[in-house]
């Protein structure tokens, strides 16, 4: 797991109005009070006024993680995200240039604004199981007018189960194995290892 807290080792980030930075939110526009695991998060704009820019396109990648032998593998980490309505602004997550999140497009009055830290889990299974190169990214593109926090990211985690004896509980369903066939796959708290 990446808490940022001692920093972002093998993280990078850049494009238009790049705001992304480590450190610990303050409260600026929609930002958060503080961390989840505090003191730090990953986040776009936490020391200015806290909003994303206009007509930015700016994006965090991730370094490498290898998933060789992992599956089921989940995406996991906690959320503060505050952007306008997906038709104006996007906040996306892409896993190796696939998007497996979006925010909702909304009708200009819906944008979403989290006021508390979110437990996201993103079943990263069809991308991820068995990949030796898995890079995950998030990026915001808005556009001229009206803006928020943006995105605030912690204890970022891709987890997984490597299988062997001692599992019990039964998994089955798309993305259970490589074939993505329903298949038994042994799962249990035990097995799964976060790195
Ligand atoms: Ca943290
Ligand atoms: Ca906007
Ligand atoms: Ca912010």
């Amino acid at each position: 797991m990446e808490d940022f807290d001692s920093g972002a080792a093998g993280w990078t980030h850049g494009g238009t109005h790049d705001e992304w930075q480590v450190g610990p939110p303050q409260h600026y526009s929609d930002d958060p009070a503080s961390a989840y695991s505090t003191p730090n998060v990953y986040g776009i704009d936490l020391s200015t006024d806290g909003a994303y820019e206009d007509d930015s396109s700016q994006r965090l990648n991730s370094p490498t993680i290898d998933c060789t032998g992992k599956y089921g593998v989940r995406l996991h980490y906690k959320r503060w995200l505050a952007v306008e309505d997906g038709v104006y602004d996007r906040a996306t997550i892409t896993v190796n240039g696939i998007q497996v999140y979006v925010n909702p497009p909304g009708n200009g009055e819906n944008h979403t604004i989290d006021t508390s830290w979110q437990d996201e889990v993103i079943d990263i299974s069809s991308i991820a199981n068995n990949n030796p190169t898995v890079r995950v990214r998030f990026e915001l593109a808005s556009d001229p007018g009206l803006h928020f926090g943006g995105w605030n990211i912690d204890d970022f985690c891709v987890e997984g189960i490597g299988g062997g004896p001692g599992t019990e509980e039964i998994v089955s369903g798309a993305g259970a194995g490589p074939s993505n066939a329903p298949v038994v796959k042994t799962w249990s708290h035990a097995s799964r290892r976060r790195w």
